[in-house]
């Protein structure tokens, strides 16, 4: 496959912060969608561990994080013989384009953040990092710096995609034309999978202690089976989509069916229309989810048995993206008014 800084088709960027293990809410929100538009854009897929850092965590399980989540790319189904698979900190620019984009961001846009202000609130109020507020920003950087077409997120990433758009169209106005301003593509459904223990909570890798909030894309046959049988629900009968809270936990698991699935709502619906209670309806989703992890596990396995495998991998991907991202910096760069650096 071959990668120039000059655009031959449109592109899609996205990422996962290597903050913990994939959920099925990552699987539904990001890497579903991933791999198919694979096919239709030229694509980069980051791993965006600078992300990572702006809460507390642990240096070990970042790096092992890192990789896990890069191998679990290639076993969702990425194909790097035809997309790009890197890690964000091995491109430089991604924190460069960050200072630069800093300065023309109005902090009042960032204050406005709900992830901000529901990852602040989750910590002690004079140990929030800078890096958390400024969160936004670096993701602004990583789609700008691809001139990203198309940014395939789950529903929770829409304003920090608005936010990029207005970055980017801030600093064309001040600036002169240097950046494509990007759309998001959210899915119809499962936008935003809930915690299977608090229906009202959006599903997080990093952010409960439950041993029943979410399933992992890891988790063998048998503990999904169990956090799927357990899910919170509510004490009447109805299987069918609905957007009222009461019945949230029976609409997040129609959901997740939904998903795993590709059948439509109507057909759903009609399938459980004869089920035996919640239980029946919770022990086909336990089925569905475990028939797609299954084949994920199996390649992830082979993946990861070549201890080298992954980060050879990363290695090329990085100089893929970086192609492309040095090119947009120093555009980025000179309509800003820096000298060139001397070679
Ligand atoms: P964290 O809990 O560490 O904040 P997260 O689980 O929310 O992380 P991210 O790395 O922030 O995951 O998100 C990666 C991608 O997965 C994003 O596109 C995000 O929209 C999507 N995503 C995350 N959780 C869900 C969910 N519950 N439903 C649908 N999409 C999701
Ligand atoms: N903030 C995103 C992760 C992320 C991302 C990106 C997604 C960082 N940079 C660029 C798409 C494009 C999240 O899902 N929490």
């Amino acid at each position: 496959m071959s990668v120039s800084s000059s655009k031959q088709r449109k592109r899609v960027f996205s990422g996962v912060q290597p903050s913990g293990s994939l959920t099925i809410g990552n699987y539904v929100g990001a890497l579903q969608q991933w791999t198919r538009e694979q096919h239709h854009y030229e694509s980069f897929f980051c791993v965006v561990d600078l992300h990572a850092i702006t809460v507390p965590y642990d240096p070990a399980e970042l790096r092992a994080k890192t990789r896990e989540v890069a191998a679990l790319y290639l076993a969702c189904g990425i194909d790097p013989a035809i997309s790009t698979v890197f890690v964000q900190s091995h491109v430089p620019a991604h924190s460069e384009l960050t200072w630069l984009l800093n300065c023309v961001t109005p902090l009042g846009w960032l204050n406005r953040m709900t992830q901000f202000k529901d990852k602040a609130a989750r910590q002690q109020a004079d140990s929030v990092a800078t890096g958390l507020l400024d969160y936004p920003v670096l993701m602004a950087a990583d789609i700008l710096l691809y001139q990203t077409d198309v940014v395939p997120v789950g529903g929770d990433q829409r304003q920090h995609l608005e936010l990029t758009r207005d970055i980017a169209q801030r600093f064309n106005n001040l600036f002169g034309e240097t950046f494509t301003v990007p759309e998001a593509m959210i899915p119809p459904s499962g936008a935003r999978i809930k915690g299977l223990d608090d229906p009202l909570a959006k599903m997080s890798k990093s952010l409960t202690e439950s041993e029943y909030h979410a399933v992992y894309l890891l988790d063998p046959p048998d503990r999904a089976s169990k956090k799927i049988m357990r899910a919170v629900t509510d004490s009447g009968r109805d299987i069918r989509f609905s957007d009222d809270p009461e019945k949230a936990g029976v609409n997040n698991l129609l959901e997740i069916y939904e998903a795993f699935t590709g059948e439509t709502r109507e057909a759903i619906e009609a399938h459980f229309a004869q089920a035996r209670g919640y239980g029946d309806l919770k022990k086909q989703v336990a089925e569905v989810v475990n028939a797609a992890l299954q084949p994920i596990q199996q390649r992830y396995r082979e993946l990861t048995s070549d201890g080298h495998f992954i980060d050879e991998l990363l290695a090329q991907g990085a100089q893929r993206a970086s192609l492309v991202a040095k090119a947009t910096f120093a555009r980025a760069r000179e309509n800003m008014g820096f000298l060139m650096p001397p070679d």
